[in-house]
C-alpha cells in the first residue's frame, strides 16, 4: 500500500540578473508550457500552480557592490521573498518546487527550507547538480554573477550579509552541501571548496565509479540522519547536446540516462522534499528541447518508471 502523494505547489521565479545573459526569466513559462502541472497530475500529485512569486522592493540600503556582486539589491529583493514563500509553503505542509530562473533564486528557496527545517527540528541535506559549483562569494568571483554564489552563501560564507539583512538567515552545514556533476570550477572557488571540505561529485569520479554509486553513498547518509533533502536542479549539470537552453554551457556533461537514474533514485528514495528546476533559458533553446527534458526528468524525479520492481527497484534475488 503506498502512502498519500504530498501535494505539490509550483513557484515560478521570472529572475535573470544574477546571470551574464538575460533570458532564464522565460524559464517559469517554457517549463510550463512544456506540461509540467500535466505531467506531476498524471503521477497523482495534487499540483496546484500558484503562478510567479513577486520580488520585494529592492531595499533602498542594499548598496551596490559593483562588479564584484552584480545586481545585488534586485536579487536580495527575490531572496527575501522566495524565502518567505518556500518557509511558508512547507509550513502548510506542501512540496515546493521552485521554477527559475537563474540559480541566484536558490539564496532564497533553499534559505526558506532550511528555516522550515530548523522549526521542525530537521537536518537538512542539499544536492546541488550543476557543471559549476556556484561556491564564489564577491572576493573569488571571476565574473560578478550571483548565480555563481549561491551553493556559497547557503553554506554561510561570508561576503553576501546584505542578501538578507535583518531577515532571518539559516545557513546550512557545510558537510550536508553535495555538489554533482561538477565540472568546471574557478580557482578561488576551489580553494574554498577544499578549505570547508564540501563534498564534490565531478564528471570523473562519475565516470569512474557510475551515477548510482555515488548517489546511494549521498541518500544513505540521508536516511541513516533522517534528514530532509533539497535538490537543486541547475540544467547545466546536463550534457549540452541533451540540453542547449542554458546560458553558461560545459561539454561532458550527464548523459540523457544518467540523469534519468539520479531522478528515478531520488524518488525511490522518498527523501526529496522539496525542489529547484533552474538556469532554463528559453531564448538559447532549440525548439523546447530542454523545457521538455527538464519536465521529462522531474516526472522521474517524481515516480515515473519504465517497469515497477516496488520500493527500490531491486532485482529478485534469483532468477526461478
Ligand atoms: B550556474 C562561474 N563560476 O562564477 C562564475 O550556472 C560560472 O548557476 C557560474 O552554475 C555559473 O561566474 C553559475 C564562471
Ligand atoms: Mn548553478
Ligand atoms: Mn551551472
Ligand atoms: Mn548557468
Amino acid at each position: 500500500h503506498t502512502p498519500p502523494k504530498p501535494r505539490v505547489a509550483l513557484l515560478g521565479a521570472p529572475i535573470d540578473l544574477g546571470a551574464s545573459l538575460r533570458g532564464a526569466c522565460m524559464g517559469p513559462a517554457a517549463l510550463r508550457i512544456a506540461g509540467l502541472e500535466e505531467a506531476l497530475r498524471e503521477r497523482g500529485f495534487d499540483v496546484e500552480d500558484r503562478g510567479d512569486v513577486a520580488p520585494r522592493t529592492p531595499a533602498p540600503q542594499v548598496s551596490g557592490r559593483g562588479e564584484r556582486a552584480r545586481n545585488l539589491a534586485e536579487i536580495a529583493a527575490w531572496a527575501r521573498s522566495l524565502s518567505d514563500a518556500a518557509y511558508e509553503t512547507m509550513r502548510d505542509g506542501a512540496m515546493p518546487v521552485f521554477l527559475g530562473g537563474d540559480h541566484s533564486l536558490s539564496m532564497g528557496s533553499v534559505n526558506g527550507v532550511a528555516r522550515h527545517a530548523a522549526e521542525a527540528g530537521r537536518e537538512l541535506f542539499v544536492l546541488w547538480l550543476d557543471a559549476h559549483a556556484d561556491f564564489n562569494t564577491p572576493a573569488s568571483t571571476p565574473s560578478g554573477n550571483m548565480h555563481g554564489m549561491s551553493a556559497a552563501l547557503l553554506a554561510g560564507e561570508e561576503g553576501l550579509e546584505e542578501v538578507f539583512g535583518d531577515e532571518p538567515r539559516r545557513p546550512i552545514d557545510p558537510a550536508n552541501l553535495h555538489l554533482f556533476g561538477i565540472r568546471s570550477i574557478d580557482r578561488d572557488e576551489r580553494n574554498l571548496l577544499v578549505a570547508r571540505g564540501i563534498d564534490v561529485v565531478d564528471m570523473r569520479l562519475i565516470d569512474e565509479h557510475g551515477a548510482s554509486v555515488l548517489m546511494r553513498r549521498v541518500l544513505e547518509r540521508v536516511a541513516a540522519r533522517n534528514g530532509m533533502l533539497h535538490v537543486s536542479f541547475d540544467l547545466d549539470a546536463l550534457d549540452p547536446a541533451i540540453a542547449p537552453g542554458v546560458g553558461t554551457d560545459v561539454p561532458g556533461g550527464l548523459t540523457y540516462r544518467e540523469a534519468h537514474l539520479i531522478m528515478e533514485m531520488l524518488h525511490d528514495s522518498g527523501l526529496v522534499t522539496s525542489l529547484d528546476v533552474v538556469e532554463l533559458n528559453p531564448y538559447l533553446d532549440e525548439r523546447g528541447k530542454s523545457a521538455r527534458l527538464a519536465v521529462d526528468l522531474v516526472s522521474s524525479l517524481f515516480g515515473r518508471q519504465v517497469f515497477a520492481r516496488g520500493p527500490d527497484n531491486a532485482l529478485a534475488p534469483a532468477l526461478p
